[in-house]
């Protein structure tokens, strides 16, 4: 283990973690992007502005329970074995949570963490089932199954604030979880946001239409199209119970039923429908976010907590015409992050370090001061949140996305990022040959539309990117692929209770 850093008299920090499923920094108004003139995020943007924001944050495995398993270890996919949503999850691990708790923390979890089995390293966990449902979710905690009454935002908010007031040991620092279940599909917000964005037109991105002409088989293939994939009844909630007049969607129905919209004008209020749920329920994560401020305020907590605010991947909003995640592509590779901490982070800050979800669980442990065992594979992120960035700083990010075949039908693909150039390998099943290379240059073409791979002119940058993933496969232990590993069966009976 590193050594644990004692210089400091100062005393330990609590930590708030607050965090969501499928949040894309997109929609966050303090990352300037399409939705800013709709002030989307005004309780994030706080934490954004009174702190720093992180401007190339990313993550190692664009799926839910890999990155929550990734936060919990520092590690990726393939060393905490956790490299889909199907299997399980080795619960008896290293975690940072234990290391915090042994360091004299109190650790709490409240939410969604999408790891079947019972949580370690925590003093109190509560949370949710699989993906959890969005109306009086049930939970599961040490002494078993409970029921809450309303929407999951709120009620995740709830217990974190009567965690607060009423569990917090006042002689102890604590480490809090708070972790929504939204915006993850199927985008159901609380029935008191139905009427924002009424008759708002949301702008849309300028490859709604994408039709993949210069990308392989992968892009071509996928099932997250909003027009092909995206489904009326389950997804924009036409039809059936919604269509009657106490539900919160009637009026939507009784629109759909009189206008009938086809062909792109359907692809386009399909668009507008779905962006409209994700930004509403992005909008009661965020006031949820402002009452867990003002309790730490009020508590007088807030000058010693460090409140910080990511999710577990990026997602589309209707970029190259999609919707979900996995793919190695800016919008899913990204994540947000953003943290507050008076005194220690000065306000307005912005980092274009490249970041990544790796880094997360030494992060906590370096601010409680714990020692950082040495084989988490990321890097603290507490110099940079101070505005020193080490010299030494990592220059390239690997990523490695495995479920398939799966849900949406995303090729399993490894990549290289240096900032400027992405190089992407499909590989696999179901992919030609069995191995099909994109690359990209962010700096001319960040909503990559333009695969380089096949151009000539790009033979060394390609030559030099292959040798940068090849050093990154060493680095972090990644196994060699059999190909017996793509052709096992996925375990299909797991998949259903962990989904
Ligand atoms: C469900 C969703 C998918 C989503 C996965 C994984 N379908 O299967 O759209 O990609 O979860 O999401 S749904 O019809 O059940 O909503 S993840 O965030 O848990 O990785
Ligand atoms: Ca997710």
């Amino acid at each position: 283990m590193a050594k644990a850093d004692t210089s400091s008299a100062s005393p330990k920090p609590n930590i708030l973690w607050i965090f969501s499923d499928d949040h894309s920094y997109q929609t966050i108004g303090a990352y300037g992007k399409r939705f800013k003139s709709l002030n989307p995020s005004p309780n994030i943007d706080r934490i954004a502005n009174e702190g720093i924001r992180f401007d190339r944050a990313y993550v190692a495995n664009s799926i839910c329970a890999p990155s929550r398993a990734t936060l919990l270890t520092g590690k990726h996919s393939h060393l905490n074995g956790k490299i889909d949503n199907r299997g399980p999850f080795n619960h008896d691990q290293q975690q940072f949570q234990k290391i915090l708790q042994q360091h004299g923390y109190q650790t709490a979890m409240i939410g969604k963490i999408h790891l079947s089995g019972k949580m370690q390293g925590f003093d109190y966990w509560d949370v949710l089932p699989g993906q959890g449902r969005y109306n009086n979710p049930t939970f599961v905690s040490e002494k078993g199954n409970s029921q809450s009454e309303g929407h999951s935002s709120d009620v995740i908010t709830d217990k974190a604030l009567a965690w607060l007031k009423g569990q917090r040991q006042k002689n102890k620092p604590f480490m809090l979880m708070v972790h929504f279940k939204a915006p993850h599909r199927n985008w159901t917000p609380a029935k008191r946001f139905m009427e924002k964005y009424q008759d708002v037109t949301i702008p849309e991105p300028e490859n709604l239409f994408d039709d993949y002409a210069t990308r392989g088989t992968a892009a071509h293939e996928q099932t997250l199209n909003i027009e092909r994939s995206m489904r009326l009844a389950g997804d924009l909630k036409i039809g059936g119970r919604h269509s009657k007049p106490n539900s919160q969607f009637y009026s939507r129905n009784q629109w759909f039923e009189k206008n009938r919209p086809k062909g792109k004008e359907l692809v386009r209020w399909k668009y507008q429908t779905y962006l409209k749920d994700y930004l509403r329920c992005t909008w009661g994560v965020d006031e949820n976010i402002g009452r867990l401020l003002d309790a730490l305020k009020s508590q007088n907590l807030d000058d010693n907590t460090i409140v910080m605010y990511s999710s577990d991947q990026g997602f589309y909003m209707g970029e190259h015409g999609w919707f979900d995640k996995r793919f190695m592509y800016e919008e899913s590779f990204r994540t947000p992050l953003v943290a507050r901490w008076p005194g220690k982070i000065k306000p307005g800050s912005v980092n274009t370090d490249l970041v990544q979800n790796i880094d997360f669980a030494e992060t906590f442990l370096d601010l409680a001061g714990a020692p950082v065992p040495e084989d988490m594979q990321g890097k603290s992120l507490v110099p940079l949140l101070k505005g020193k960035t080490p010299d030494k700083w990592r220059k390239n990010l690997y990523y490695h996305y495995y479920e398939f075949p799966g849900a949406h039908s995303v090729r399993r693909h490894e990549g290289v990022f240096d900032g400027r150039w992405k190089l992407i390998r499909f590989y696999g099943p179901k992919v030609p040959n069995g191995e099909e290379w994109e690359l990209y240059n962010l700096d001319n073409d960040p909503s990559e539309m333009n695969n380089l791979a096949s151009n000539p002119e790009y033979a060394q940058t390609i030559k030099t990117m292959k040798q940068k993933l090849s050093s990154l496969r060493k680095q972090y232990k990644v196994p060699k692929e059999s190909k017996e590993d793509w052709e096992k069966k996925p375990q299909k009976k797991k998949a259903k209770a962990s989904q």
